[in-house]
C-alpha cells in the first residue's frame, strides 16, 4: 500500500480550518514572546527519526507474542511500511536496518524503492546476540568479548559484513550493541571481557569507510543479569575512544538504571564531541521499550533541552543518529510508531521555545525558581499546532493517527500480506 498525495489533500481538508485557527492563536502568543516561529517550524519540519525495521511488527515478551497481522514478512513490505509513517508523519524519513534479518536480495531495487519513498539508509545494526543458522561458532558467552578468538573472530567478521551491506546502501554508520556479559559472579573476567571487546572493536573500527562512523551502545544488563561487559556510558565512552575519531556513545533510553540522569550524559557526552546517536523510547522500570513520552514525558523534554543546547553549541560534536528502538505487543505497530514520531516531535518543539538568554542570565543570578519557570513555561505550553503547521508544510496529514483510521491502513495491509505474516527477525 502507497498513500497517495490527493488521499492527503483530501483528508487534511477536514482539519485545516480548526488547525489554522489554532495555529493563529499559538503563532500570536509565541511571537509576543519574541520566538521565531517560521524558524520553530522549520527545525520541526527539518528533524527526521530512523524506523528500526523491527519495529513494523508486533514484539513480543519471553512470554509470548500476538500478532497485529498483515505484518511485514520481508524487506521491500517493511520499506513499504516506512514509507506510509513518512508520507503521513514527514519525519520518518529514515530506516535503520538490522542484519542478518534484512539483507537486500537486489540491492538496486531496495534502493530505488527507498529513494521514491524519501527514505535514507541509517545506522546499520548488527546482531551477535543470537546464533545464526549454518554459523561454526556460538554466542552463548559473549561475542566480541568472548574468551575464544575463534568465536570473536565470527562476531568481528559479522560485523565487517554488516558494513559491507550498509555501505552498499548509502549507510554511514554502524551501530554495536552486545548482549555480552555474564549470569553468575565468577563466570567471566572483567578486564579480560573488556579488553577482549576493545580489540575486536578496534578491528571492526579499521574496517570502517572513512566517511563513517561507529556508534556504540550500552546497557547495564538483560540478557545477562549479574554483568554487562559494555554496561554505561563510561564503559562505551572508553571503548570508543579506545577506537578513535570516529567512535562514539550511543545512548538508548530504555538502557539505565531507574532514575539515572539521562539528560545530564547526554550533555557531557555532546561536551566531549562522543555523542553519536540516541534510540528513543519510554519505560517504567528497565528496558521496557515502550511508546516515546507514554511513561515520562518530561523527562524526555529535560533531554532534548540538552540536545537542544549541544546541537546550537557543540560543533565539536557530530549530527546525530536518531532512531526509536522500541517494540509492540499490544499495539498496532504503525500506530505506536506514529505516536511515538508525534511525542519526540513535541518534546522537540517545547525545547526549542526554552529561552536559552534568558535561562543562562537566572543561572547566572542564581534564580533558581525562575530556572524552573523557563523550563516550565516551555514544558506546559500545547505545542501540537506548530508540529502540524511543520507537517502540513512537508505534504502530510494534520492529523496522522486519524488519518491512518480513516484511510484503513491497516486493513488494506491485511488484505495485501494476508493474515498471519510475521516480520522477520520477530
Ligand atoms: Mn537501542
Amino acid at each position: 500500500m502507497k498513500i497517495q498525495k490527493e488521499q492527503i489533500l483530501d483528508f487534511n481538508k477536514k482539519g485545516l480550518e480548526s488547525h489554522n485557527e489554532d495555529f493563529d492563536f499559538l503563532a500570536n502568543k509565541l511571537s509576543k514572546k519574541g520566538c521565531n516561529v517560521s524558524e520553530i517550524i522549520a527545525k520541526l519540519a527539518e528533524f527526521q527519526v530512523a524506523i528500526p525495521s523491527w519495529a513494523l511488527g508486533a514484539g513480543g515478551t519471553r512470554f509470548g507474542r500476538f500478532s497485529f497481522y498483515g505484518e511485514p514478512s520481508n524487506l521491500e513490505q517493511k520499506i513499504q511500511d516506512v514509507g506510509i509513517l513518512h508520507s503521513l508523519t514527514q519525519t520518518a524519513g529514515a530506516v535503520s536496518l538490522h542484519i542478518p534479518w534484512d539483507i537486500p536480495s537486489d540491492y538496486s531495487a531496495i534502493k530505488e524503492q527507498a529513494d521514491a519513498l524519501n527514505i535514507k539508509f541509517d545506522s546499520v545494526n548488527s546482531n551477535t546476540f543470537q546464533d545464526q543458522k549454518n554459523a561454526s561458532e556460538s554466542f552463548k558467552y559473549g561475542s566480541l568479548s568472548n574468551t575464544s578468538k575463534v568465536v570473536r573472530d565470527q562476531a568481528i567478521a559479522h560485523n565487517l559484513d554488516v558494513i559491507n551491506i550498509g555501505n552498499k546502501l548509502g549507510s554511514k554508520s554502524l551501530t554495536v550493541w552486545l548482549a555480552d556479559g555474564s549470569c553468575f559472579p565468577g563466570q567471566n573476567n572483567f578486564q579480560t571481557a573488556f579488553q577482549n571487546t576493545q580489540n575486536s572493536l578496534i578491528d571492526i573500527y579499521k574496517g570502517l569507510p572513512s566517511d563513517w562512523s561507529m556508534l556504540i551502545e550500552y546497557k547495564p544488563y538483560e540478557p545477562n543479569f549479574y554483568s554487562t561487559v559494555i554496561q554505561d556510558w563510561g564503559a562505551s565512552l572508553m571503548l570508543a575512544n579506545g577506537c578513535g575519531d570516529k567512535a562514539y556513545t550511543l545512548v538508548d533510553l530504555g538502557h539505565h538504571l531507574p532514575n539515572s540522569n539521562i539528560e545530564q550524559i547526554v550533555s557531557i557526552l555532546q561536551l566531549k564531541g562522543k555523542l553519536g546517536g540516541f534510540h528513543f523510547n519510554d519505560s517504567k522500570y528497565g528496558d521496557d521499550d515502550l511508546t516515546v513520552g507514554s511513561i515520562k514525558p518530561y523527562a524526555l523534554f529535560l533531554i532534548f533541552n540538552e540536545l537542544v543546547y549541544g546541537i546550537q553549541n557543540n560543533p565539536q560534536n557530530p549530527d546525530l543518529a536518531w532512531m526509536i528502538d522500541a517494540s509492540h505487543n499490544v499495539k498496532d505497530p504503525l500506530e505506536d510508531l506514529i505516536q511515538s514520531l508525534e511525542a519526540i516531535q513535541e518534546a522537540y518543539a517545547k525545547a526549542l521555545l526554552i529561552d536559552q538568554d534568558a535561562l543562562k542570565a537566572a543561572q547566572l543570578d542564581n534564580d533558581v525558581v525562575k530556572c524552573q519557570e523557563i523550563l516550565q513555561d516551555a514544558y506546559r505550553t500545547d505545542v501540537r499546532p506548530l508540529i502540524e503547521k511543520a507537517r502540513i508544510n512537508s505534504g502530510g496529514v494534520v492529523s496522522p493517527i486519524k488519518a491512518y483510521r480513516s484511510l484503513h491502513v491497516r486493513e488494506n495491509l491485511i488484505t495485501e500480506r494476508g493474515k498471519n505474516t510475521v516480520a522477520t527477525g520477530l
